[in-house]
């Protein structure tokens, strides 16, 4: 028999469906039209419209790449030693008592989806307590990554699309009826797709009933720096949740805090009771790690490390890292300006409330696909748009778009 004249092996296979974010720049990529937007995936643009590559960055890739000492050789397993240690600095701030402690093991892992990852298996493997519950909504590709990994996943409300901000009541009753253990994730801070988050005193509410519950946290921190400004203060859940000595895992990406997207760079941070357990607990995702990957990428990391550890380096990122946020936060008052000058119908005060990286717009799956035929403006199907990827010139046609839309589909 000529195997060549057969059906293919992979005969059976069905075509699945785009991925619900990263297939919108599919769908936008395909579009001629000259005038297209892409507010899908969360990815910085300038008011030009362009990917920005901070010059923080350029300045310390250029400083390695001159540096004819380096070489490119495997990693550890758990990644750069350097860059793990600041990456928890940065998240569990300069004199966090867990790290002085020795109770902080923290690896570097493939941005922050493979810190989710790396994070799930490893609880999979060895806790006692398989379910997470994860925000509804919240990023799409949360409840794949956790079932994957093995991990059973149910929903704690979030959001309530009548007022457009927390639903913090139904969030408390949620997490009170969870099985005591169970693991909970939490953004912890800008909210996606809501930008709704909890204020420093809800925090503090629900921090006290997961630790009455023994509640397992499990911070996802995509956007340090990015909902304020400030490293410093999108960091407060986190530490919060630290400095009463309990434990908690927290996936850090520097993809959007440092335009490193495409290099995929982050960290996983498990805080520990004791040292001991710790060391304990590293030499364990180390094999979760060496089967999936066996060591993470070096140059990625290498920048971020050079950035973090030299001071005026450090602070001309946090200057450039203040100016894309505030940029994203004149976006919202831009495009709140826009509407109401169109007496577009509808409340949209919710834009300049809503914090980070996107507008929960409350379009529904109609109104979005009008949006992209009419108005080649690219967004996820839930309403959910990129604040970041919108510019002074292009405020005017999302708003137009946005306008007619309202108005002519229900
Ligand atoms: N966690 C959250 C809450 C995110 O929004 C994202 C990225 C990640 C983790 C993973 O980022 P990383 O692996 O690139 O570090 N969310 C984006 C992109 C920006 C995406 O979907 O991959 C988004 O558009 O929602």
């Amino acid at each position: 028999m000529a195997s060549d004249h057969g059906d293919s092996v992979f005969a059976n296979v069905v075509r699945a469906p785009e991925d619900p974010i990263l297939g919108v720049t599919v769908a936008y990529n395909k579009d001629p039209s000259p005038k297209k937007l892409n507010l899908g995936v969360g990815a910085y643009r300038t008011e030009e419209g362009k990917p920005l590559v901070l010059n923080v960055v350029r300045r310390a890739e250029q400083m390695l790449v001159n540096d004819t000492s380096r070489v490119k050789e495997y990693l550890p397993i758990v990644g750069l030693a350097e860059f793990n240690k600041l990456s928890a600095k940065l998240i569990f701030g300069v004199d966090s008592p867990a790290i002085q402690e020795n109770r902080v093991t923290t690896v570097q892992c493939l941005s922050g989806t493979g810190s989710l990852r790396v994070g799930a298996e490893f609880l999979a493997r060895h806790y006692h307590e398989h379910t997470i519950y994860i925000p509804q909504p919240t990023w799409g590709n949360h409840p794949k990554v956790f079932t994957i990994a093995g991990l059973s996943v149910k929903t704690y409300r979030y959001y309530s699309p009548e007022t457009r901000g927390l639903d913090f009541q139904g969030l408390l009753d949620d997490l009170n009826a969870a099985p005591s253990g169970a693991i909970v994730l939490l953004h912890a801070c800008a909210h996606n797709p809501t930008g709704v988050d909890p204020t420093p005193e809800q925090w503090e509410q629900i921090r006290q009933l997961m630790r009455s519950k023994g509640l397992l946290p499990f911070f996802d921190s995509a956007y340090q720096g990015f909902a304020s400004g400030s490293l410093d203060e999108d960091a407060q859940s986190v530490r919060m949740f630290v400095s009463d000595g309990g434990e908690c895992l927290v996936a850090q990406s520097y993809a959007k805090n440092m335009g490193m997207y495409g290099e995929r760079v982050g960290a996983l941070s498990i805080v520990c009771k004791s040292a001991d357990v710790a060391v304990r607990v590293e030499s364990q995702l180390k094999l979760v790690i060496r089967p999936m990957y066996s060591n993470p990428p070096i140059h990625g990391a290498s920048i971020v490390a050079a950035i973090l550890k030299d001071s005026h380096m450090y602070h001309e990122w946090t200057v450039e890292l203040k100016a894309m946020a505030d940029r994203i936060i004149s976006m919202r008052q831009k495009l709140f300006d826009a509407l109401q000058a169109r007496g577009t119908p509808g409340d949209w005060s919710h834009i300049i409330k809503q914090i980070g990286m996107f507008t929960f717009t409350g379009l529904n799956a109609q109104q979005v696909a009008f949006m992209t035929k009419e108005y080649h403006i690219y967004m996820t199907s839930d309403g959910r748009i990129s604040m970041a990827g919108l510019s002074s010139q292009t405020v005017p046609l999302l708003a137009d778009a946005i306008h007619a839309a309202v108005s002519t589909v229900v």
